[in-house]
């Protein structure tokens, strides 16, 4: 639990490369190469765009800490759903 807890921020951290949001791009490669087996269409920048787009609540371009814990709360409760399958989930949308 702790050791996922740890994942979660250290994946986020680096990531961003030390600065507060993630940019476009490195949210992008966050969710490609941490999310494509549990999110459908990460192989799809436009896709991922529109995630983004819906996580982005002040509307910056960028995902902050807060608005990427949005997406994995939204994966996390997916998951205890089941509504996640190995086929994927969809993408949250506002
Ligand atoms: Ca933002």
């Amino acid at each position: 639990m702790e050791g996922a807890i740890k994942t979660v921020v250290m994946q986020y951290l680096s990531s961003a490369r030390g600065k507060e949001n993630l940019s476009g791009k490195n949210f992008q490669k966050l969710v490609q190469s941490q999310m494509g087996s549990i999110l459908s269409d990460t192989d799809s920048s436009s896709a991922v765009k529109d995630m983004m787009k819906g996580l982005d609540d002040n509307q910056d371009g960028k995902v902050s800490f807060q608005e990427y814990l949005t997406l994995v709360g939204y994966l996390a409760n997916s998951m205890s759903e089941q509504k996640t399958t190995a086929s994927g989930a969809d993408a949250p949308k506002h």
